[in-house]
């Protein structure tokens, strides 16, 4: 009997090869590499920004101005990164598994600009690609909108994305308004706190992980802090399934979505880790 290394990439790469049905759980760790800020740890967004006066219906309603400040300055970091070698590997590993499907909390298009099936991607916190109108009476969406001023107030040269400089005011006419009902404000598709997340993605994912053994989750990059995502670990381990957490800070995070009952734990970063552990 040889006691279980959650740190051994061999044993890891041996239950994965015989894996069917597998989950990725992946957040803002995915897109470090790329250049992206995280929300929470070191150099996180939410170190800066105020998660609750930024990602919230309410603080849109109070001030779209700083709000639109923030996400463009989010968009055009997001649209002029690259994918990493994290999101190729992920990309490799579904076109070579049908059954294998990621959930991912990132916004940033990166997947699938990584060449990731869309049919096995499942973005459920949006994207920032996506705008649409805030107008309760209103359904305008306009998707795959990659445009990096969208309006001359909200240009690049207009808004800095480092926090930290006191962006002046913009005023609410010089806001993309909605070209559809002309009332309402364009905001960002993407899931704030106490939204719901798209339904018919959740509903989706459900089936998936309802339908048969989950063989393995992987959680890539996450704290696993935010509800519901972070309850898609439990959901495949009620399943059956076995857990690889693969985090830059598995150590200094106690609170990390997973770690307690993982079966591996691979620190680093996981841009050098899935293109070794996924080949
Ligand atoms: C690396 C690395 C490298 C770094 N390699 N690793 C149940 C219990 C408690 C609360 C709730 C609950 N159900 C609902 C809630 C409320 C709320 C919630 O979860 N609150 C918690 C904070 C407690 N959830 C919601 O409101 C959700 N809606 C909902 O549930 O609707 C129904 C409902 C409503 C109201 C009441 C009850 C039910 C919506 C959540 C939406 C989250 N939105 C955001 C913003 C999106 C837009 C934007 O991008 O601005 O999504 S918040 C932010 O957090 C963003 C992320 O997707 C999300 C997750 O963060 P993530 O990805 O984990 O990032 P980090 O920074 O936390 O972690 C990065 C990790 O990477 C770290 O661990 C690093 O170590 C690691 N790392 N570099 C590998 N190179
Ligand atoms: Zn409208």
């Amino acid at each position: 009997y040889i006691e279980h290394d959650p740190t051994n990439t061999n044993t890891f790469k041996h239950y994965l090869l015989h894996s069917k049905r597998i989950l990725a759980l992946c957040g803002a760790g995915l897109s470090a590499s790329s250049g992206l800020a995280t929300f929470r740890g070191a150099g996180g967004l939410w170190r800066t920004h105020d998660a609750m006066s930024l990602a919230t219906p309410q603080a849109f309603v109070k001030d779209p101005s700083l709000v639109w400040q923030f996400y463009s300055a989010r968009r055009q970091a997001a649209f002029s990164a690259k994918p990493n070698a994290a999101h190729l590997a992920l990309a490799a590993l579904s076109v070579k598994n049908k059954n294998f499907i990621t959930v991912t909390q990132n916004v940033d298009g990166l997947s699938p600009r990584a060449g990731h099936p869309p049919e096995q991607l499942f973005p459920v916190h949006g994207s920032l690609s996506t705008i649409k109108c805030a107008s309760v009476f209103c359904s305008y969406t306009e998707y795959n909108n990659f445009n990096m001023a969208l309006t001359p107030a909200l240009a690049p040269s207009r808004v800095s994305g480092d926090g930290e400089s006191e962006q002046p005011l913009t005023p609410h006419v010089d806001l993309p308004h909605c070209p559809k009902c002309g009332v309402g404000m364009m905001r960002p598709g993407v899931v704030w706190f106490g939204e719901s997340l798209p339904n018919d993605l959740v509903g989706s994912i459900d089936d998936w992980i309802d339908q048969a053994r989950v063989d393995l989750c992987l959680v890539i990059g996450t704290t696993g802090q935010v509800w519901p995502a972070a309850g898609y670990i439990g959901a495949c381990q009620a399943k059956g399934a076995r857990v690889a957490v693969i985090n830059m800070e598995i150590d200094d995070d106690p609170n990390l979505g997973g770690v307690h009952t993982a079966d591996w734990l691979f620190k680093g970063d996981c841009a050098e880790i899935l293109p070794d552990i996924l080949q």
